[in-house]
């Protein structure tokens, strides 16, 4: 078995980033043995941040399935792949030299992290300041802000698409990356696994936002965790085989109510 798991919103509180409440099934994952992979908008640096505190050894997604990183260990990955990692979007450089070469041509109004100092970022966030520098450290994506119109924002998104890229949407923000989501690391990772342990691994995948939609399609089981502030993402039912599930709590919460009831159910 094998969880995926979105971080703000859902591991996360929305709000406070808090992480307490899911920390009962949590344990019940690390006696288990059971990987916990966090598939997350978030750079490399934040989390293996959250990774370390937490005490989890185990991929790592980052910028919205823009890269993968495999740990050490001989239970994650064969000799060849340890501490690899597997890119699978683009350049953030190639990213924020496109969104601001199309910002001056049309005169839109946005504004994306490189226009803003970590006190900046922190500000729009509630990270402190360390945690809105880890933030900064971005690879593969540009996370922005929209502050045009929405007819304006149409003719963005066809310009985003004919350069090859894509945005998705975020809890707070939309992200500019290359040709990936998070359902794509997902399959990677799922076939990975696959050739370790020679048998298909049964995953159940969490996630809050429009961005882990594919996420959730590509899982047996998907569960949609609740949201103090937006809606459920939305799924398309030609696309999945999962088993869906809504959570009634939000955020960790939610996540400790769905992850218990998935392990009680399987022991
Ligand atoms: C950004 O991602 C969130 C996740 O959904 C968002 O769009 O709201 C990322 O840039 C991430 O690196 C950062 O930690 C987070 C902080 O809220 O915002
Ligand atoms: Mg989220
Ligand atoms: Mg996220």
């Amino acid at each position: 078995r094998l969880i995926f798991t979105d971080l703000d919103g859902t591991l996360l509180d929305h709000h406070s980033y808090d992480f307490g409440p899911a920390l009962p099934a949590l344990e019940r994952c690390r006696s288990l043995g059971i990987p916990v992979i966090f598939n997350t908008s978030k750079t490399l640096e934040e989390s293996q941040a959250l990774a370390r505190e937490l005490g989890i050894e185990a991929p790592l997604v980052v910028e919205n399935g823009s890269a993968i990183w495999l740990p050490a260990s001989a239970q994650h990955a064969t000799e060849a792949a340890r501490g690899k990692i597997v890119v699978l979007g683009a350049r953030r450089s190639d990213l924020v030299g496109f969104l601001h070469a199309l910002r001056e041509q049309e005169g839109y109004s946005l504004q994306s992290f490189s226009d803003w100092d970590s006190a900046t970022l922190a500000a729009h966030t509630g990270l402190s300041l360390t945690q809105a520098s880890s933030a900064q450290q971005r690879a593969y994506s540009e996370p922005l802000l929209w502050q045009d119109t929405e007819h304006a924002f149409l003719h963005f998104q066809s310009r985003v698409q004919r350069a090859g890229y894509r945005l998705l949407r975020g809890g707070r923000f939309l992200h500019l990356l290359g040709q990936t989501d998070k359902g794509r690391a997902l399959r990677w990772l799922c076939d990975h696994y696959h050739g370790l342990w020679g048998q298909a691994p049964r995953v159940m995948a969490l996630g809050d936002g429009q961005n882990d939609s594919a996420m959730l399609e590509a899982a047996q089981i998907a569960v949609q965790v609740r949201s103090p502030v937006h809606p459920f993402p939305t799924l398309s039912r030609a696309s999945t085989n999962a088993r869906v599930i809504q959570t009634q709590l939000c955020g960790p919460e939610g996540w400790n109510e769905a992850v218990q009831a998935w392990l009680d159910e399987t022991q």
